[in-house]
């Protein structure tokens, strides 16, 4: 029994009733133990709740292992063979580091991330990872990204990697394989699933990843099965809202398949995280406010039998005195200034240790090295049921580097001293000779060795090694283009917008025998702005726990419909978590094996410059799906002003190299787009996304030229002729701005003679890719005869000079300058948007038909084809104001 309590003093103070209050728990604490105290309290403040009495719980606990010894399991692995398994990776990670830095200075690298981690993630690889559940996929693991050497090098040893390899670590570009920085599935893809490096990416995928899983087994897309997913997050990293930002849904929607593994190293890049605070019990209050299941790993074994020797409580209250500015100190300064300066302020706690020598001092270890203290964590975390769990393990960053230890610069370590290598070596018992070793060589013990049988015996027992990223074939049939004739039609006169034609399409997916139970709609709190209202009552919203409330508007045929097999995620307003759920949706085919097409909708400018860094991750894990950028462009989306309109999504959708985009004028070429995106994606196993915008603005869709079906996924396509004889000017139009062209080229015919044909550009961003490709080609091929870009293909034998104009700054129409020489006019949308409506925001921005009239004319002056006097008639006449002010700059 606990008997402490006794010996801590109570607060002088207190009056005599509360004293005797508090002698009444101690006597209970000394009698039937801690549990019992503790449920005693509990009772207590269900008691006080009962009367009314508002009594706040605490969210923080003692600074103690959440798991008390006497709870604790014995551990199942052999300790001896797991230990040189373990030192035999730290040599490894540290040496593929190390020598490569001297071999090629600069090249860089981490080494002090995996050294706190290793054993957190070598009792996760030896008994709770599993790579397989029967014929079922297995874990998910989402790695700290500067942990990667340390992957490396448990793959090294299981002979995934050999030592070329290894020694190509950072060496992507040589002759010979080499292993990328950080987790990129798309430069490993037999390897990494899930790019981390970001910090804040990791978990916050890792959360909605949980979901998704739950979601595709709620659905009956996937079998359920014990698979977990397991995040590894950095201490630092929580510093980002994008980590903590999400932990409300894991446990709003009970997700006891996700475990977070928080490395408390107590420090990040420049220095400690909470110099001042313990980042344990912030953490451990944030998450278990959250809802969450909280296991602290802090103390190892080796401070039971301090903690049992101590009768006065002083070794706890000593703790909490300290904080993380304080531990790091005891860490780097090693065993001596730990006695005096920790155990040294009370006489007992020096008294305590007395029998200890520094040296061991120095080695009392914390939790997160401990593998009892981590399998039992895992073991609780893997066994909760009913929420997510986080454990918050204590680590010491750059353990075992000798001099890089707990040192502020650990972070940027990237090579040893030739001392503190060869120290290395003796410490882990490293069979390297000592030249070796200092030039960073890898390890490698025989096939027949105990320690490699036993890791390959481990990986085997758990189905496989980890991680593996694989794609199966999946047998897919996109529909033909004819299934979408509805929409290739036209619309018969009546004035629609390009979203309503999406949704209606999406809605004719989701009824589809074959497909449409793959289809994912995702909205962030938009799904009204784009009329998702009937979508919602055809297909249901996901609700894990289903509807437990009656709809205010349930006699309503397009009542709020929440269902457990619901299939639109409805994410409330985060377009972050709706990125997530596209990434988890739009992997599920290598993943899950499931290819789900999700088909992401959310107001344009909250896309791309909002969540740029999740999208470009997205790439990188060979991510498919749609991401549908409603209510696009700076002036057809009216009213709503600076911050909503959107005049550049598209340049910055450019930057992400697997990103189609598109910018479609029409419901049909909409439909093209659509139709050859699933083809692509998902029935050829291309690795792409779409990026495609849809408008608000009401008008008639023109049925489907013939033969544009080329031209509309190339980029651009003739629209309409001149009317009367050749055209002397081309006019380039985009999106909605289509219209204010095909006007444009009305007024110049019937006005001032001037005849243009009318092309719709569906993708400047296609065009320009396809001419780099081909003008890359022509450079490096100059003896053979040269190609010609499709641009140039399709404007083959036009004339005169081309204006351009889009909804979109004039960056994108000028992408194409270099092979329109002198030809190319631009005109765009630059500058702050304005609450105004569409008529007043397209002359404010120079896009509206008049505009485009005077653009012609001017460049026809300039080009010696049209009288000055008469343009400058015609700009009166127009209503074109040449004195107005540059909506670049207003
Ligand atoms: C979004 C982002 N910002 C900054 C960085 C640069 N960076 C890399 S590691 C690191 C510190 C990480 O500290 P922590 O999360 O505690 O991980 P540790 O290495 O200590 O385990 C920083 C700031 C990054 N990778 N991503
Ligand atoms: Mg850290």
């Amino acid at each position: 029994m606990d008997t402490k309590v006794a010996a801590i003093p109570v607060q002088a103070d207190f009056t005599d009733e509360v004293k005797e209050w508090i002698e009444a728990f101690d006597e209970l604490v000394v009698a039937e133990g801690p549990e019992q105290a503790a449920e005693l309290l509990s009772v207590l403040r269900q008691r006080a709740r009962e009367a009314g009495i508002s009594a706040t719980s605490e969210l923080t606990t003692p600074y103690l292992n959440t798991i008390p010894q006497h709870e604790e399991v014995p551990y199942p692995g052999d300790r001896a063979l797991e230990r040189r398994v373990e030192s035999l990776i730290r040599w490894n990670a540290m040496a593929m580091v190390h020598g490569q830095n001297k071999k090629d200075a600069g090249i860089g690298g981490h080494i002090s991330t995996y050294s706190s981690l290793a054993t957190l993630l070598e009792v996760g690889f030896n008994h709770f990872f599993h790579a397989s559940y029967g014929d079922q996929p297995g874990d998910f693991i989402y790695f700290q990204g500067h942990a990667s050497p340390g992957v490396y090098a448990r793959a090294y040893l299981e002979g995934r990697f050999d030592d070329d390899r290894l020694l190509n670590f950072r060496h992507e570009l040589r002759d010979k394989p080499g292993l990328s920085s950080y987790p990129h599935p798309w430069l490993m893809p037999d390897f990494w699933r899930f790019p981390t490096v970001s910090m804040g990416i990791g978990p916050l995928n890792a959360i909605y990843q949980a979901r998704f899983m739950r979601y595709l087994e709620n659905r009956n897309l996937i079998e359920k099965t014990p698979r977990k997913v397991w995040a590894f997050v950095g201490d630092g990293e929580t510093d980002e809202v994008d980590t903590l930002g999400a932990i409300g849904v894991a446990s709003r929607e009970k997700l006891d398949n996700l475990v977070f593994v928080i490395n408390c190293n107590l420090q990040r890049l420049d220095g400690p995280v909470r110099g001042n605070k313990r980042i344990v019990d912030e953490l451990e209050g944030v998450f278990r406010g959250a809802g969450w299941n909280v296991i602290k790993v802090i103390w190892g074994s080796d401070w039971d039998k301090l903690f049992e020797r101590d009768h006065t409580g002083l070794l706890l209250k000593r703790m909490e005195e300290c904080v993380d500015g304080d531990y790091q100190a005891f860490k780097a300064k090693g065993g001596a200034y730990l006695r005096k300066e920790f155990f040294g302020k009370y006489p007992e706690l020096l008294e305590l240790v007395s029998d200890m020598t520094d040296e061991e001092l120095a080695k009392l270890h914390r939790g997160g090295h401990d593998p009892v203290k981590i399998y039992n964590a895992y073991k609780r975390a893997t066994e909760y049921q009913g929420g997510p769990t986080v454990i918050l393990a204590k680590t010491v960053k750059g353990y075992g580097l000798g001099s890089t230890e707990a040192r502020n610069a650990s972070h940027q370590e990237k090579k040893l001293t030739d001392d503190s290598v060869t120290a290395f070596v003796k410490r882990f018992d490293i069979p390297v000779p000592e030249e070796l070793a200092k030039q960073g060589k890898p390890f490698r013990p025989s096939a027949d060795t105990p320690e490699i049988k036993y890791l390959q015996e481990r990986r085997s027992v758990l189905g496989g090694y980890m991680p593996k990223r694989d794609v199966v074939k999946l047998d897919f049939k996109a529909p033909e283009l004819d299934y979408y004739s509805e929409w290739t039609g036209g619309s018969k006169g009546r004035e629609v917008s390009t979203t309503m034609g999406f949704v209606s399409i999406l809605r004719h997916l989701l009824k589809d025998p074959e497909i449409g139970k793959l289809i994912v709609p995702i909205v962030p709190d938009e799904g009204r702005t784009f009329g998702l209202e009937s979508a919602i009552r055809q297909v249901g919203i996901y609700a894990s726990e289903g509807q437990k409330y009656k709809p205010h508007d349930v006699d309503m045929l397009l009542y709020y419909r929440e269902e457990k097999d619901g299939q639109i995620l409805e994410e409330g307003i985060t377009e972050a978590g709706s990125m997530a759920s596209f990434t988890a949706a739009g992997t599920a085919y290598s993943n899950y094996r499931v290819p789900t097409i999700p088909f992401y909708m959310y107001y344009s400018m909250f896309g791309f410059q909002r969540i740029g860094d999740m999208a470009w991750a997205f790439a990188d894990s060979r991510g498919k799906g749609f991401l549908m950028g409603g209510t696009a462009g700076r002036t057809t989306m009216l009213g709503e002003g600076l911050q909503h309109q959107d005049g550049h999504s598209h340049l910055l959708a450019s930057t992400i190299p697997t990103c189609a985009t598109y910018d479609p004028a029409y419901v049909y070429e909409l439909a093209v787009i659509l139709q050859d995106g699933i083809r692509r994606m998902y029935q050829n196993g291309e690795d792409l996304f779409y990026y495609i915008t849809m408008y608000n603005e009401d008008y008639a869709m023109p049925e489907m030229p013939e033969g544009s079906r080329e031209g509309i996924l190339r980029g651009i396509y003739k629209f309409r002729a001149a009317k009367k004889g050749k055209a002397t000017v081309q006019l380039f139009g985009s999106g909605p701005i289509l219209n204010e062209v095909v006007k444009a080229q009305d007024i110049l015919a019937d006005k001032y003679g001037v005849q243009a044909d009318v092309w719709s550009v569906t993708s400047y961003n296609e065009l320009r890719r396809d001419a780099l490709a081909i003008e890359r080609w022509n450079r490096l091929h100059p003896s053979e005869p040269e190609k010609t870009p499709y641009l140039l293909q399709a404007l083959q034998g036009t004339k005169g000079p081309i204006i351009a104009a889009s909804d979109y700054m004039k960056t994108m129409p000028d992408q194409l300058s270099p092979w329109l020489p002198s030809r190319l006019v631009t005109l765009g949308t630059d500058g702050f948007g304005r609450s105004d409506n569409r008529e007043h925001l397209r002359r404010h921005f120079e896009v509206n038909a008049e505009s485009v009239v005077a653009a012609t004319v001017s460049k026809l002056v300039r080009d010696g084809k049209f009288d000055g006097v008469k343009a400058q008639k015609a700009f009166a006449e127009l209503g074109v104001d040449t004195e107005k002010i540059d909506p670049a700059r207003a």
